[in-house]
């Protein structure tokens, strides 16, 4: 398999995270849909990441449906999202509302990086901003001993920590631990985990991508 997008995606990231909990070997292609367009094209025809070609060549795009079709590969126990029942439905919900944090992220970085500043739009910042912190609220107040889900890691944790950590870098005097403990503790937990300490996003594609400046010692 080989897995198309950089980690400075979230949405590529959650889905490298979950390659390596779920020991699948893939290759990472780490193209970026802005910068690379052409290349991203040559496996993904909407130019859009991730992108997730397997070894009989389809392909498949949408991190969410990606994960979804992972979880396929291994047997029920290790699977990262519960099969039926009302721990599907609580996983579900916090996937729902990390994955709508990591979206707002998104649209707001997007208007940063890609509009010039006299065209850029205030308002629909500072919403996007506003919409990510109520759904940070949610899922800081969520009990997570020491996962969402009790014992076993799953999608709602690798999308929360997706969310949080690129937020943090972001927007790091909204989005930090003093504001969202449960949340940090979430993360670091998660960073003992060679799956997200190896796809934790280099600080020279942040610089390059214009998301923090060069003296940035995150
Ligand atoms: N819902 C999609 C969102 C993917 C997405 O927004 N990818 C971004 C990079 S993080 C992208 O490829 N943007 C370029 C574009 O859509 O033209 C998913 O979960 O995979």
């Amino acid at each position: 398999m080989q897995l198309i997008g950089p980690w400075l995606s979230g949405y590529t990231r959650r889905v490298g995270v979950t390659l390596h909990l779920l020991n699948i070997p893939f290759e990472h292609v780490p193209y970026h849909a802005y910068q690379q367009r052409d290349r991203v094209r040559a496996f993904s025809p909407m130019m859009r990441v991730p992108a997730l070609q397997l070894d009989d060549g389809q392909l498949l795009i949408d991190s969410g449906a990606i994960v979804d079709y992972l979880d396929s590969f291994v047997p029920s126990a290790q699977r990262l999202m519960p099969d039926g029942g009302a721990a599907r439905v609580h996983a579900m919900q916090l996937v729902g509302y990390a994955t709508a944090c990591y979206d707002k992220l998104a649209r707001y970085c997007d208007e940063l990086m890609l509009r010039p500043e006299a065209y850029r739009l205030p308002h629909l910042q500072a919403g996007y901003e506003e919409q990510m912190l109520i759904g940070f609220d949610v899922l800081n107040a969520a009990r997570a001993e020491p996962w969402f889900l009790g014992s076993s890691i799953s999608q709602a944790d690798v999308m929360t920590v997706v969310a949080f950590q690129s937020a943090a870098v972001a927007m790091p005097r909204t989005v930090n631990s003093d504001a969202f403990p449960r949340l940090a503790a979430l993360a670091q937990r998660a960073m003992q985990m060679p799956a997200f300490s190896l796809t934790l996003p280099d600080v020279r594609d942040l610089q390059a991508s214009g998301l923090v400046s060069e003296d940035h010692r995150a």
